[in-house]
């Protein structure tokens, strides 16, 4: 347990230090739905395209990263969500620091669409390993299996 705290609280200051340095924070939803969670294929850049996406995007000035996960839900998948809990570390990819944050489809919310991606999956826990995730998310795929774990 005390190493444990030892490197939440390093994890904690890392992040700090990221966020006065002024790194660009970009948001992804694990979006939940029966023991499911949503991935979403890229279209762009060509080295993405293809590949599959927990859905977001960049957090703007003035906005909390909440308010972008529900932003960006409605501009890719033209739905309502609440957000819940964090997920996982910052992952440092090329435009910043990726922030995933778990949510859930609001109430009387529509289903998803891909309005700017290629397609839409639901992924079980048994499902997630084997998607072709882009790389930055491939890193929370054990923190997706505990989510979706009952
Ligand atoms: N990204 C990622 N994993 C995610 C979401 C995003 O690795 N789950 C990366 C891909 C991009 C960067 O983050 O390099 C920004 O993501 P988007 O292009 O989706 O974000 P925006 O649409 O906000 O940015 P822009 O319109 O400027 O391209």
């Amino acid at each position: 347990p005390f190493r444990r705290l030892l490197a939440t609280r390093a994890t904690v200051l890392a992040e700090a230090a990221r966020a006065l340095a002024g790194a660009q924070v970009v948001v992804a939803t694990a979006l939940v739905r029966d023991a499911a969670v949503l991935a979403a294929r890229r279209t762009r850049p060509p080295e993405l395209a293809g590949l599959w996406e927990l859905p977001g995007g960049r957090v703007e000035a003035g906005e909390s990263e909440a308010d972008a996960v529900v932003r960006e839900c409605r501009e890719e998948l033209g739905t309502d969500v609440v957000v819940d809990a964090r997920l996982g570390t910052d992952l440092r990819i090329d435009a910043g620091v990726l922030r995933v944050h778990a949510a859930h489809l609001a109430d009387g919310a529509p289903g998803p669409r891909a309005l700017e991606h290629s397609g839409l999956r639901w992924v079980t826990a048994a499902e997630v390993p084997g998607v072709d995730w882009v790389p930055a998310d491939r890193a929370v795929v054990a923190d997706l299996v505990d989510l979706l774990r009952p």
